[in-house]
């Protein structure tokens, strides 16, 4: 290299370096995040079979986003909710589920009306089924093969997940083993529930639709606002309709107290949704949605016009 050589080389050097000393701003590297990322809640995976629940015996309570994967060939759904303070588990499964029972059975049988049986329900079941039952919310009615998650805040307590679908022949899950106990301890610290891009609210009775569901995949906040007046709390299943099915359909088969329906299938193809929630809580499910006609229809209310249509382009 001679001297003229060395000299280009240098000046270039000398070019380059005060190019990279007038670099814009934003191509420096960034300062590493300082901020603790809020931690996302445990996922509960649940396995609902023909027929029963594979579940933990304990879970870690506050935000908890249970996972269903029906593993069966029937719909089923995951209903969470906490019994009172003091009412085991067992004395839960006498005094609730066997005094269901004992009214249902009667009516099969044919011993009281349906208007009987509907008055017996209120007057013989213990009085904290309508007034202490936490009712936290899980996936609804999901078809054999789907998983669907909810996100819900869990207390601590003594809890009961239930699915109540009737086989085809007309027999309650709940009584094929569909009941299961699940006890939640002390709140996860600091896990927070998933921002929404929709908010579906449900009142007496109506189901009020905050936000624009479009193809792909939403985090969906339901919020229960007001206690219905009737055997159930408010509830969400989503189902996508194909040709020839209609709501009117299935909100006839959601007519459990009918002993003809609420047997699998469903009329229509279901997705899940949430379960029933008392008055006051919100809980968050995520779906993808693909071009479709939709609905979201409530158990116990759909008649009373709580089912909303609507369309993916
Ligand atoms: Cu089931």
């Amino acid at each position: 290299m001679n001297r003229t050589q060395a000299k280009r080389r240098w000046l270039l050097a000398a070019a380059l370096s005060t190019l990279a000393a007038c670099r814009p701003a934003a191509e420096v590297p960034a300062e590493p995040e300082t901020e603790t990322p809020v931690p996302a809640p445990p996922v509960v995976e649940v396995i609902a079979y023909d027929f029963g629940f594979e579940s933990p015996d304990a879970i870690a309570g506050g935000w908890v986003t249970l996972r269903m994967v029906n593993a069966g060939a029937q719909e089923h759904f995951l209903s969470v909710y906490r019994l009172p303070d003091g009412v085991s588990w067992g004395r839960f499964m006498d005094e609730a589920i066997g005094v269901f029972g004992a009214v249902w059975n009667a009516y099969a049988a044919g011993e009281a009306s349906r208007a009987e049986t509907w008055e017996a329900l209120f007057t013989e079941l213990p009085e904290w089924w309508f007034s202490e039952l936490d009712f936290a919310g899980g996936p609804a009615l999901t078809e054999p093969g789907e998983t669907a998650e909810t996100t819900v805040y869990l207390p601590p307590g003594t809890y009961n997940l239930e699915c109540y679908v009737k086989t085809p022949e007309g027999t309650w899950h709940t009584e094929l083993g569909m009941m299961r106990e699940l006890t939640v301890t002390g709140p996860t610290a600091g896990a927070q529930p998933p921002a929404a891009d929709v908010t579906l609210t449900l009142s007496n009775y109506a189901i009020g639709v905050a936000g624009e569901l479009r193809a792909g995949t939403h985090t969906i906040a339901v919020h229960s606002a007001e206690t219905p007046e009737g055997f159930a709390r408010h509830d969400l299943n989503l189902f996508r309709l194909g040709e020839g099915e209609t709501v009117e359909a299935i909100v006839a088969w959601m007519d459990w107290m009918d002993f003809a329906q609420f047997r699998a299938p469903a009329p229509a193809y279901s997705l899940g949704g949430m379960e029933q929630q008392s008055a006051g809580r919100t809980g968050y499910l995520t779906v993808t949605l693909e071009p479709g006609h939709y609905a979201w229809v409530s158990e116990e209310y759909g008649a009373r016009g709580m089912v909303h249509e609507f369309t993916i382009e």
